[in-house]
């Protein structure tokens, strides 16, 4: 039975198989493995995190990448040093660390910073793996500067990226008293009021981002309108 079960109304013929189908692979998973039974030697690697990312140049991957080792019931093993290598063309980047080991729960980590090169390619093994796994990362230039429209009641876009150095430009064109509350981040940068949005006086003001960090802003005026601007190198 489950937990919390959705509104009958809501549940259609598809969505109620589907329901049986994961249920019915809960059940076959919780009794395919003996827990009693120790995992055999580690037979491959799946890829569980951090594959297929789209990044800057020259920044670190925000999401770190994982395997799970598995041995020939698809049980995972813990203890298995996995060796990542970056595969594609000098300048593509690095990974630290280089070696790393399965966890109680069968996965290893590492970090991936991607060089300056559109595609990064990166390898997990260990010795005797049937085939080695391969992560493919993309790179591009950070915007140089980026630029919000403080609408009534939401900053479009309300998140993004750019590159340190760069200036950000908030413009109003909403109708609503808005401003602009720097909450947390590297700096708190000064505040963006209701009057410097207002028209002709003048419309839009700029804040320019020097160090790497996400840095999160609201308008005090309206909950749930908030923002962030991310740096990177
Ligand atoms: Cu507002």
């Amino acid at each position: 039975m489950l937990a919390d079960p959705l509104p009958s109304a809501v549940l259609t013929p598809m969505a109620t198989r589907r329901v049986i189908t994961l249920v019915a692979g809960v059940w076959a998973w919780a009794c395919s493995g003996d827990s009693t039974q120790p995992p055999g030697p580690p037979l491959d690697l799946t890829k569980t995190g951090g594959d297929a990312q789209s990044w800057y140049f020259n920044n670190r991957l925000p999401t770190p990448l994982s395997v799970t080792a598995l041995d020939a019931s698809s049980r995972p093993v813990p203890g298995v040093v996995v060796t990542w290598a970056v595969t594609s063309s000098a300048g593509s980047g690095a990974v630290n660390p280089q070696q790393s080991t399965t966890d109680a729960s069968g996965v290893a980590t590492t970090t991936d910073s991607l060089g300056s090169s559109t595609i990064q390619t990166v390898s997990a093994s260990f010795p005797g793996i049937q085939s080695a796994v391969t992560f493919t990362e993309i790179g591009s230039a950070p915007p140089t500067s980026g630029a919000v429209d403080v609408r009534d009641d939401n900053f479009n876009l309300p998140n993004i990226v750019v590159q340190t150095g760069s200036a950000v430009t908030w413009t109003k064109t909403g109708l609503h008293e808005h401003n602009v509350t720097f909450v947390s981040g590297p700096a708190i940068l000064a505040k963006i009021f209701e009057a410097d949005l207002d028209a002709g006086t003048p419309a839009s003001r700029t804040r320019t981002f020097a160090v790497v960090g996400t840095y999160n802003y609201s308008c005090t005026n309206h909950a749930n309108m908030n923002g962030s601007v991310t740096v990177v190198h």
